[in-house]
């Protein structure tokens, strides 16, 4: 049977990262060219690839404690994917938005999520254009937020990298270090990340990326 077109998404039934490895991309694994990542090479850590998942799709389906919004500075809604969010979540949500007086570029607010599956939503604003410094920041600062709100599982979008502009590939770079650095220093305060993506190259820039910073074993 077909499922519904509006099906909620389990964490259930997504895979970690160790199995996408090993079963998306047994066959099709992408090697990596870029050896200026980092100073040094990230090692294996079981733990840790059990905590993120790649998936592709749409972010507002997915049940999990938070899903992050990449929002402009009034967070009074707008285009992609937060016009997305706001949609599914119903006025409700932009009710609570106009009292946060917005947000500065590289910093997060919570809001609860209303008619979304997801229990809470993190607005964050990445920059407009390639400005790494800022870009890690408002990941940084959604993971704050879940930690201070004791949110266990939280999915993520491609934050700036499609009103505001920031390069594809680049962002996937600084996304996925910064959530490796993160899980490095805090191992047992989340219990799944979800890199959520939504067009098909992303998917391959974060399958190529994932191998580097979460390698697999
Ligand atoms: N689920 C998951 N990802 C999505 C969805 C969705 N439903 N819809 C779009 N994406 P963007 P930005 C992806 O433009 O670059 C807004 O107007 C999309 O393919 O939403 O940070 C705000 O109000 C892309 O990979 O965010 C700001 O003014 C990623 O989400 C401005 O856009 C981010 O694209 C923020 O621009």
């Amino acid at each position: 049977m077909a499922k519904a077109v509006n099906a909620v998404v389990k964490l259930t039934e997504l895979i970690n990262w160790n199995e996408y490895y090993h079963t998306v991309l047994a066959t099709q694994r992408v090697p990596v060219y870029r050896d200026n990542l980092v100073s040094v090479t990230p090692t294996f850590n079981e733990e840790i690839n059990n905590k993120i998942s790649l998936w592709q799709g749409d972010i507002t389906k997915l049940e999990v404690d938070a899903v992050v919004t990449a929002a402009n500075n009034g967070l009074l809604g707008g285009g992609g994917v937060d016009g997305a969010i706001h949609k599914a979540a119903g006025p409700e949500l932009l009710e609570e938005c106009k009292t946060l007086n917005g947000c500065e570029t590289g910093d997060a607010k919570i809001t609860q999520g209303y008619k979304l599956p997801a229990k809470h939503v993190i607005h964050t604003v990445g920059p407009k254009g390639e400005k790494p410094d800022l870009l890690k920041a408002a990941y940084e600062n959604c993971l704050k937020l879940c930690v201070e709100n004791n949110l266990k599982t939280v999915a993520f979008p491609c934050i700036s990298t499609g009103v505001y502009g920031y390069p594809q590939e680049e962002a996937a770079i600084v996304a996925i270090k910064t959530i490796r650095s993160f899980l490095e220093e805090n191992p047992h305060l989340i219990d799944m990340i979800v890199f959520t993506v939504f067009l098909d190259n992303d998917k391959l820039f974060y399958e190529k990326y994932l191998q580097f910073f979460f390698p697999p074993k």
